[in-house]
């Protein structure tokens, strides 16, 4: 890895949620001189008091150390800088029609700031087309601008426009953003390059060059990828269940095979990305894309499958006391957001089928959904104690030390094979 080019010095992220901060934070560790911008002036000060809103391991230190070091400023607007860098979210709306406001009112905001020479990055997971709308946003707000790839004496007076997907798993940021290939995607040969030589500064993965349209495409269908194959294994785990066949043991043995690799069942898929991404794929090509719906109704249908087995369990027994074991979204993480576990917990608090204890080790209170429900928040060992169905939700490493002498006397409901 190269020392930081001047041309690069000076970023301005847009956007200080779980990708831009950790990117905003790494970078001004590199030496980069970094202003963070969000819309939220609570996230603003708290970035500038060198704390964090979120949780992901690592950062809070490199947040301190590069606001201690004046490397990185937050702000609730942007500034002058040599790459703009764009991680903002991309949900969608009603009708899974993608939402590209956030996107938008970033580049808008950029525009002013912007000189020839500029790079700006969209790193947000979005549709096929948005960096090319990003051009065609700002060549509204700015008229001035050349947005192509021209030269003038042979200087490259244009703004530079590329999409350049983030790849990282939450819970393993910090090392992904090094580590991890990335692909960069420019609206022309000329924006490709410079991206390219800018993410050669701090990634030591290697950087993989291609347009805009494709490195979209990318981003989606490597998340597609995921999708569609945790479906099949979910479908898989019906067809077994129906066939009195154990799906882990024959996942295990299929997975045998040199070319065979299908990953895990579970009580469904959350997260911000894997939920979201192909429907992204559906929207702009619905006629074509009937294995991605498919796969992704599939994974949306399997909570509740999950709530149904433990509803007609539980239907056997007098007062039952239901154990759901983990909350988050995904194992050994805190992370809560677009949880299946936490969505069947809700569920079966609210169809009253009889008190509902949650246990999971990563958080010291219950998230607002279940506040005002009969859900109590407990430890492993009072569910272990007091429960009558153990409904194991989350594969977290403490919940898969426990021994089967310890589940011996209970129902138990392994919706992710935890205690397999
Ligand atoms: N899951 C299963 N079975 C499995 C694997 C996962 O049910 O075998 C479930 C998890 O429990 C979770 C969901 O899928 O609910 C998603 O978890 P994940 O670990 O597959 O992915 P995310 O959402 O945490 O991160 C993904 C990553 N994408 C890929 O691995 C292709 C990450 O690299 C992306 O950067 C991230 O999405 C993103 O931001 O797009």
């Amino acid at each position: 890895m190269s020392q930081i080019e001047e041309r690069f010095r000076k970023l301005c992220v847009m956007g200080l949620g779980y990708i831009g901060l950790p990117t905003a934070s790494l970078l001004a560790s590199k030496g980069f001189d970094v202003h963070g911008v969000d819309v939220n002036a609570q996230v603003v000060d708290t970035i500038n008091q060198g704390r964090i809103h979120i949780r992901e391991p690592e950062l809070d230190i490199l947040v301190k150390s590069a606001v201690q070091s004046g490397q990185l400023k937050a702000g609730t607007s942007p500034a002058a800088a040599d790459v703009f860098i764009i991680a903002v979210p991309t949900p969608f709306k009603d009708g899974y029609e993608p939402d590209l406001a956030y996107v938008e009112s970033a580049t808008r905001a950029i525009a002013s700031f912007l000189v020839s020479g500029n790079l700006v990055i969209l790193e947000s997971t979005s549709p096929v087309g948005t960096t090319e709308l990003i051009a065609q946003w700002l060549s509204e707000e700015r008229p001035d601008l050349s947005l192509k790839g021209t030269t003038s004496n042979g200087a490259d007076t244009s703004v530079h426009i590329a999409h350049c997907p983030e790849r990282v798993l939450p819970g393993q940021i910090i090392r992904e953003l090094v580590d991890n290939d990335r692909i960069v995607g420019g609206i022309d040969e000329a924006s490709t390059e410079l991206a390219a030589d800018f993410y050669r500064q701090f990634v030591a993965g290697q950087i993989l060059t291609t347009n805009s349209r494709t490195a979209e495409m990318a981003k989606l269908t490597e998340n597609t990828f995921r999708d569609v194959n945790i479906a099949l294994a979910n479908e898989l785990s019906l067809i077994c269940e129906q066939l009195s066949i154990d799906v882990w043991e024959l996942i295990k043995l299929a997975n045998h095979h040199p070319r065979v690799n299908i990953l895990n069942p579970g009580p469904g898929v959350g997260g911000h990305c894997i939920a979201v991404d192909p429907w992204f794929i559906v929207h702009t090509a619905p006629q074509q894309s009937k294995l991605i719906r498919t796969a992704r109704q599939v994974n949306t249908d399997k909570p509740e499958y999950v709530i149904e087995k433990v509803r007609a369990r539980a239907a056997r027994i007098q007062n039952p006391t239901i154990a759901c074991f983990g909350l988050a979204y995904k194992p050994d993480i805190d992370d809560l957001r677009e949880s299946p576990a936490l969505h069947i917990t809700q569920q079966l608090s609210e169809a009253g089928i009889g008190r509902i204890l949650a246990v999971e080790p990563y958080i010291d209170t219950l998230p607002k959904v279940l506040a005002n429900t009969s859900v109590e928040l407990c430890d492993q060992e009072t569910a272990l104690a007091q429960a009558d169905i153990i409904l194991g939700l989350v594969s977290h490493r403490q919940f898969r030390k426990l021994s089967p002498a310890m589940l011996q006397e209970k129902i138990v409901i392994d919706s992710c094979g935890v205690w397999r």
